[in-house]
């Protein structure tokens, strides 16, 4: 069986004494690893020279070390948002989930970016939209805002989401007789033809 040996980049002493010296077979002489970069989505390599736990020395001038399990013999940095020895897994900052209110998570390269529903805003969905801020209640109503929305308390006569419809107390034609309705703020007013009274004019 081989047993392969890191052989340091500075040593100039002859690989035919080594293999004298160790009987072992010399996989590589100064191998640069890095040459042709491992690292994936951008990570940068550095050489190293490390083995496993299960190591015995040689004493010598230059260092020899001899094991059966030496470690990959380089390292890689990576970018932001990778991971794994070749940097070969994109970080998931979507699990778990960093969006508040109930925000999408999309995944980024180093990042993420969340949708807010509506009434949040922020990186993380995290802040409430004051809504009262741009007036949206018409008609005098007065605005209340609250965490995901907006509530307009309204006028008398007014009405809708944002108080911007009249009250029509006459859509339902509450007059009989003839009579012409006219809509007030709170409420109607029957117009009565001759010898017609009452409040809708039943006789
Ligand atoms: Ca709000």
């Amino acid at each position: 069986m081989s047993t392969p040996v890191v052989w340091p980049h500075s040593s100039r002493v002859s690989k035919t004494f080594y293999i004298d010296r160790a009987g072992v077979q010399i996989d590589a002489v100064d191998h640069d690893p890095c040459t042709r970069n491992p690292c994936q989505n951008g990570g940068s390599c550095k050489r190293r020279l490390s083995v496993g736990p299960d190591m015995k020395t040689e004493e010598s001038v230059p260092v020899i070390l001899v094991s059966n399990h030496p470690l990959q013999p380089y390292a890689c940095s990576c970018r932001p948002g990778y991971a794994g020895a070749l940097c070969e897994t994109d970080i998931n900052e979507c699990q778990p989930s960093p969006c508040h209110n109930g925000g999408t998570c999309h995944n980024l390269v180093g990042g993420f970016s969340c949708t807010c529903p509506e009434g949040f805003t922020g990186m993380a969905c995290e802040r409430d939209v004051n809504e009262c801020l741009s007036n949206p209640c018409k008609n005098g109503a007065l605005c209340q805002n609250f965490p995901g929305g907006f509530n307009c308390l309204c006028k008398s006569g007014f009405a809708g989401k944002t108080c911007d419809s009249i009250i029509n107390h006459c859509e339902c034609n509450p007059c009989f007789n003839g009579g012409s309705c006219q809509n007030l703020v709170d409420e109607y007013c029957c117009h009565c033809p001759f010898g017609v009274f009452g409040k809708t004019l039943r006789t």
